[in-house]
């Protein structure tokens, strides 16, 4: 009985999967990083509230993380931060320099941002004394340094540039201070957006210690959860009929002012 039970949610579970996508590599030096190696464990959400915390001896293991790349929709969750309360919630730290581009790759089936939708990524300086490995990004910290929006026409069409991309690469300012902070990517898909809590949020935060850095003030700073409430015209629309004339990225301008 208990292993039909068993088979069923693992089936279940699989067909979901296919679905969606994350984020498990660093890119760094032009090169893959070892998957979850600087990035943090993301979140097991759907396999907790199936079948509850400790119902496989596995869960906290890496296969676990593979198996769910189910999105974020509540954005009023602590997990809007990094996605990752359910897991250790750390990582190791590489080391970036300012100036540099790296980036992430996307895993899932297909493996590239195969929905439509919008890109920001964002960074928080861990606090002075504290060592970004045992920081949860709490506070009004995170400033914004990328994005890829959508592109409109007045109302003819509606494209978004990220999709299918198979990984995001973007360069850390010059101007950041040097010191260790988490960097955020997030893809809010919008396939499903025109109902309350529709939009999709795949997200995952990365460890850096930047080095070489500049004298810049980042900013402006938000904090998450806070940032958004789900009501944004760039998080709650329909894109399809009509088509939207304009559209308004989510989130605070990109630092550095271009
Ligand atoms: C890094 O991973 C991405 C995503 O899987 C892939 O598209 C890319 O070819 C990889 N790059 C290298 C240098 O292997
Ligand atoms: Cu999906």
């Amino acid at each position: 009985m208990k292993g039909f039970a068993t088979l069923a949610v693992i089936a279940a579970l699989a067909a979901k999967a296919s679905a969606h996508y994350v984020w498990p590599q660093l890119i760094v030096n032009g090169a893959n990083t070892t998957s979850w190696q600087y990035v943090r464990w993301v979140l097991t959400s759907s396999m907790d509230s199936l079948l509850g915390s400790d119902a496989f001896g596995f869960h906290r293991s890496q296969s676990n993380n593979w198996q769910d790349l189910n999105p974020l929709t509540d954005v009023s969750s602590v997990d809007v931060r990094c996605y990752d309360s359910e897991e250790s919630g750390t990582s190791s730290t590489m080391s970036v320099a300012a100036g540099s581009t790296i980036g992430f790759t996307v895993s899932g089936n297909p493996a590239n941002l195969y929905h439509p939708g919008v890109l920001n990524v964002y960074m928080a300086k861990a606090p002075d004394g504290t060592d970004v490995a045992d920081w949860d990004g709490s506070g009004n910290v995170w400033f914004k340094v990328y994005e890829i929006s959508a592109v409109t026409d007045g109302g003819s069409t509606i494209t978004f540039p990220a999709t299918g991309m198979p990984q995001v690469t973007f360069p850390i300012p010059s101007e950041t201070p040097s010191g260790q902070y988490l960097i955020r990517i997030e893809h809010i898909a919008l396939h499903v957006a025109s109902s309350f809590g529709g939009a999709q949020f795949y997200i995952a935060c990365g460890q850096v210690e930047v080095t070489g850095g500049g004298s810049g003030t980042p900013g402006p700073l938000v904090q998450f959860p806070g940032e958004y409430t789900g009501n944004e015209p760039g998080i709650l629309l329909d894109i399809y009929y009509p088509i939207p004339a304009t559209y308004t990225q989510p989130g605070p301008a990109v630092w550095p002012a271009a």
